[in-house]
């Protein structure tokens, strides 16, 4: 197939051109037929700027509509849309953009662009010069739409790896467009829905899966800026479908009044990013009355499982393959486990990234000889195909659905004067599922306070650790290695 993610996009919403796509938190409102034409004109800026299919357009902006117009822009034009966490430091900034080379790069107003960053900065969402908001309003809209083939690049997110170096996960069109197409159909999307969005749109799930279910059904989506219980809670009313993080979840809990009659048209919530617990999912029964609906994916993959939108969702397990992807679990020799027994989840179907970019190392080890890719989640499948994650693989932590790799941290830890060494580690949090603690060997007289002033501007503001630890040793195993299952253990009812 050589037909444009955005031309599929837009075929699937043209019958129904006129009715509102994002509904915004001050009522106003977009239509299909609003989006298209703002999208054309961003088209028309990128291509005045010299991008050309295959560029990278990397994108640090709020959300927003025009932020959505200058996602689908970048499909228009055959660009590599490259988002990034609105968190992200002038230092972390500094390193994609070296990596990703744009052509472009849209920031939010009032930021820098790192030294050699881009030929062409714009800026989203405010007048003045270098805004792309103004020059795409004054611009004539770009009809053409440019040709891509189904393994031709349309996006790349950044993921962290071990070793706390990002790695640019190329998605090709036929990755987004087959995971859009098997979810909007398996969740039951129709042109009535109406979808709550609280996520931000930087990561798959905010951007890709929710968005591409509300463009092929063409159903209206409440587009909040954030997520705030009392903004979700609103807009639950009237609405049919949300997708979000489970700390959305025990967010809505934790509102006492929170209840049933919130959810009175609700048809579906769907939960993933990480583990939701069978406590959160059990008293989301009990309150409203609706189960969650649990699937597993990653950036790599986009959505790899799903609890069925019919049959049983069982708390806990993350459901089935979907249709058109398969997975296994194998053992550390690469056969698949049996008897349900834990091992390494791996995929293979058209929702499989292409590689990570200029990493051909780092792609050639992720995949099996035979085409499989490895996740690093470890789980195990019952014998009618269910899967039930198990942790990872590695030290990941994931906090608020956001991942966070410790070696990122524990680099900079480790150069703050005093620090002899350090130890990073994820422990259970009521609101982020884990949290970020950070253990310090440090002499007693060590200043705690001295390790925000350190990680400030060179490490996201969500990656700071929640608690810092000083000890006089780290427990190692016979081989010297620090035990870090040790420390979670010493520090797990540290949130209770
Ligand atoms: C914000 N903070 C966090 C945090 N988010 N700390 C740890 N973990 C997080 N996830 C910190 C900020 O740095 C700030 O700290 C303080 O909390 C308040 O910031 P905020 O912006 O007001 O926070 P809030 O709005 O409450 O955000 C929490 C959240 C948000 C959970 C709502 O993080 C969120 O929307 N998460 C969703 C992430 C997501 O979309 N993941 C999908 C990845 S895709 P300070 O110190 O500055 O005050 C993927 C694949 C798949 O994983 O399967 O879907
Ligand atoms: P990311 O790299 O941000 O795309 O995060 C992907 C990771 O999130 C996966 O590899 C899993 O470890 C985790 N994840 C996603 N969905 C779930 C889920 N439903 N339950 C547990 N972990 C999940």
């Amino acid at each position: 197939m050589t037909e444009n993610l955005y031309t599929t996009l837009r075929a699937a919403w043209t019958p129904r051109a006129d009715a509102v796509f994002l509904r915004l938190p001050d009522t106003s409102a977009l239509t299909f037929a609003d989006i298209d034409r703002l999208s054309a004109q961003h088209a028309a800026v990128l291509a005045a700027c010299g991008v050309t299919a295959g560029d990278r357009v990397v994108a640090q902006v709020p959300k927003s509509p025009s932020a959505v117009a200058l996602y689908l822009a970048c499909l228009r034009v055959g660009a590599v849309y490259v988002p990034l966490n609105e968190a992200y430091t002038f230092d972390e900034v500094a390193y994609f953009l070296e990596d990703a080379r744009p052509t472009v790069v849209v920031l939010a107003p009032g930021r820098a662009l790192p030294p050699g960053g881009a030929p062409t900065l714009l800026t989203l969402d405010e007048h003045g010069r270098g805004s792309l908001s103004d020059w795409a309003a004054a611009a004539e809209p770009l009809a053409v739409i440019v040709a891509r083939a189904d393994d031709d690049i349309a996006a790349m997110l950044y993921t962290s790896g071990t070793t706390g170096k990002p790695k640019g996960a190329m998605l090709t069109t036929a990755n987004l467009r087959s995971n859009a197409v098997t979810l909007t159909e398996f969740w039951g999307f129709r042109s009535d829905d109406v979808l709550v969005h609280p996520l931000p749109i930087f990561h798959v799930h905010g951007l890709f899966i929710a968005l591409h279910c509300a463009m092929l059904s063409a159903c209206e989506v409440r587009f909040l800026t954030r997520f705030d219980v009392h903004a979700v809670r609103d807009a639950l009313q009237g609405a049919t479908v949300m997708m979000g993080v489970p700390t959305f979840y025990s967010r809505l809990l934790s509102a006492p009044s929170f209840a049933a009659a919130d959810c009175a048209s609700m048809r579906l919530f769907i939960s993933g990013s990480a583990p939701l617990t069978q406590l959160v999912h059990q008293a989301f029964v009990e309150r409203t009355g609706h189960r969650i609906l649990e699937r597993y994916g990653m950036t790599e993959t986009g959505m790899i499982t799903s609890n069925p939108l019919d049959g049983e969702r069982i708390a806990g397990t993350v459901g089935y393959a979907l249709p058109d992807v398969q997975i296994r679990v194998v053992d550390d020799g690469g056969m698949p486990c049996q008897d349900g027994s834990v091992g390494v989840v791996e995929v293979l179907g058209p929702n499989v990234f292409a590689g990570y970019w200029d990493m051909a190392d780092k792609t050639a080890a992720s995949f099996r000889k035979d085409g499989w890719f490895n996740t690093g989640d470890l789980g195990s499948l019952a014998t009618d195909g269910r899967l039930t994650l198990a942790g990872r693989g590695t030290d990941l932590i994931i906090s608020g659905g956001l991942n966070i790799y410790p070696k990122e941290i524990e680099v900079l830890l480790d150069e703050i004067a005093g620090v002899e060494e350090s130890a990073v580690i994820g422990v259970p949090h009521p609101d982020l599922g884990d949290a970020v603690v950070a253990v310090l060997v440090a002499d007693d007289d060590f200043d705690v306070s001295s390790v925000a002033a350190a990680l400030d501007g060179r490490l996201a503001r969500f990656k700071h650790p929640k608690h810092v630890e000083v000890v006089r040793e780290l427990p190692r195993n016979a081989m010297g290695k620090v035990e870090k299952a040790a420390l979670r253990r010493a520090h797990e009812h540290r949130f209770a």
